[in-house]
């Protein structure tokens, strides 16, 4: 077999509602008309309804791409009905150009890491019954507190009007690969991570999403800001931070408005 002994778990996971961002353009069909031009779109009578989740529309700035849906639901039956509205825009001269499946996420690398060396040092393992038993009891507790909730059911932003959007994976490169790193060391890194965003607490509200076998990318990663800069100067101290710098690639960035007319919560 291969030079490691180490088993690398992943972490426990706890998942609340799905995401969808679709990114819509202006069609080519479309009669001419100004670029700023945005269709005012009563989404309020498609989630006129909704207990669980909500739809922002975004005015993208600076991109060729017109507008940004973000929908969060409890089903993903529920996240295709918020797609027809993407599909609805045809008639307002609009297109999907890009879309976004994910779930919110959050990633218990810590409990994990104790749970699993827990186990090693009763003689058991990774998965059997006792540790099914203590991952459910960290879990409940995890779900009973507002800091965890909020990540996995996230309030709209309703004081941060400025949005980024951008899909993540970590590097599986031969010799700097997130995904052969002990649960150890990814606990560490990530603890880390967690600090440097802290810093940011108040100024910032990001909704980390999973996407792992619903898109190419694994994550999505969903700013809210009261200043379009914080996104550049949060995403520089990221760049630096060791787990981004070693292992973080990017995809497209999306900055945006949220349109406080264009949106419903429930
Ligand atoms: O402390 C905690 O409870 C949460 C710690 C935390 C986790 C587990 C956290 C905090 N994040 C976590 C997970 Mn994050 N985050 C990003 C990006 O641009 C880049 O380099 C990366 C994009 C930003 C800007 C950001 C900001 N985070 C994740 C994950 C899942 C990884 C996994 O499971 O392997 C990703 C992909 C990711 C990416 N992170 C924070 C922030 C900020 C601002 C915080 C502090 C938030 C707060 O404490 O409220």
């Amino acid at each position: 077999m291969s030079e490691t002994s180490v088993v690398a778990h992943p972490p426990e996971t706890i998942e609340g509602w799905y995401a969808l961002h679709q990114i819509l353009r202006r069609s080519s069909a479309a009669p001419a008309s100004r670029d700023d031009e945005i269709p005012r779109i009563d989404i309020s009578r498609i989630n006129g309804e909704l207990k669980d989740g909500w739809s922002a529309i975004c005015t993208l700035i600076g991109s060729i791409d017109s507008l940004m849906l973000i929908h969060f639901r409890r089903t993903v039956e529920e996240i295709h009905e918020a797609q027809q509205i993407g599909g609805m825009l045809r008639t307002a001269g609009l297109e999907v150009s890009y879309s976004f499946l994910s779930v919110t996420e959050a990633g218990l690398y810590h409990i994990t890491a104790e749970l699993a060396a827990d186990a090693t040092r009763r003689g058991g393992s990774v998965g059997d019954a006792e540790y099914t038993r203590q991952v459910k009891e960290r879990v409940d507790a995890e779900l009973a507190t507002d800091h965890v909730r909020r990540r996995v059911y996230p309030p709209f932003p309703a004081d941060m009007p400025y949005v980024c959007f951008y899909p993540m994976s970590k590097r599986r490169d031969t010799g700097q690969n997130w995904y052969t790193l002990s649960l150890d060391e990814r606990s560490r890194l990530m603890h880390a991570h967690g600090l440097t965003g802290r810093r940011y607490a108040g100024r910032v509200q990001q909704i980390i999403t999973g996407a792992i076998g619903f898109e190419s990318w694994e994550w999505g990663v969903t700013l809210f800001a009261k200043d379009p800069l914080t996104f550049k100067k949060l995403v520089t101290d990221m760049r630096f931070d060791e787990v981004s710098a070693k292992y973080a690639d990017f995809g497209e960035f999306y900055v945006g408005r949220v349109e406080p007319s264009g949106s419903t919560s429930g």
